[in-house]
């Protein structure tokens, strides 16, 4: 606006005072948008049909249809969001279950831990996840977005939630997450993405710190 201070603009874009600064990783920028990134086609998996299931390496697994799914505790996360192709997004409000919930649930069914996780989804998406980055309420399964249903553009029925690595660790239309012996590269980790994905220390690509 041609009466807003310039100088105000210009110290609330670059500051590091501001809170929006502490709250963007390197390289990022906010959007208020809530962009589409889809390597392939929309799957419409039928609710009747859809179930997750947790697996260890011994073939032991829990599984949950929609209807039991729902009935497990819920948590309404709202967090902060980052792409790698350097979108941010702040504040974004999710209903699901956390993760912390489904392990302890899988393991009293006697499905054994291990330390590093694949999470797969319909139209046959992957990512790797280590243990310590799904556990101690840092990851959920979310079938709700802002207050209705998960958009099917945006991973519904339900996506995994890992606000805290960049977001094609956020699997969309997941159905499950499989326990490994050893970590290995899903989708984009396999085409060159880094195998962590902290954007706060910018692992954006394979080789990066
Ligand atoms: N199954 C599946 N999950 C996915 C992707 C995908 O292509 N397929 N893209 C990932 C990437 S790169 C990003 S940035 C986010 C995008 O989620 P959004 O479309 O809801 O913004 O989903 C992630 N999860
Ligand atoms: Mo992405």
């Amino acid at each position: 606006m041609a009466h807003e201070p310039f100088i105000a603009r210009g110290f609330r874009r670059r500051s590091p005072e501001t809170a929006e600064a502490h709250r963007l990783p390197p390289g990022q920028y906010e959007t208020k948008d809530f962009p589409v990134l889809s390597a392939g086609p929309t799957p419409r998996t039928p609710l009747s049909s859809w179930d997750f299931t947790i697996r260890d390496v011994d073939g032991r697994s829990a599984r949950w249809s929609w209807d039991a799914f729902q009935a497990l505790p819920r948590d309404t996360p709202t967090v902060d969001i980052h792409c790698v192709t350097k979108w941010s997004k702040f504040g974004t409000k999710w209903e699901g279950v956390s993760v912390d919930t489904l392990l302890a649930a899988a393991a009293s069914e006697g499905v054994a831990s291990g330390p590093f996780l694949l999470a797969s989804c319909d139209g046959g998406y992957t990512t790797n996840l280590s243990l310590a980055d799904v556990t101690g309420g840092k990851a959920w399964v979310v079938f709700g977005h802002d207050g209705a249903a998960l958009p099917p553009e945006h991973g519904g029925p339900a996506r995994l939630l890992v606000p805290h690595l960049y977001f094609w660790k956020s699997a969309k239309w997941v159905r499950g997450l499989e326990f490994l012996r050893s970590d290995r590269p899903g989708f984009w980790e396999q085409l060159g993405y880094h195998g962590r994905g902290d954007p706060w220390r910018e692992q954006r690509y394979h080789g990066d710190p």
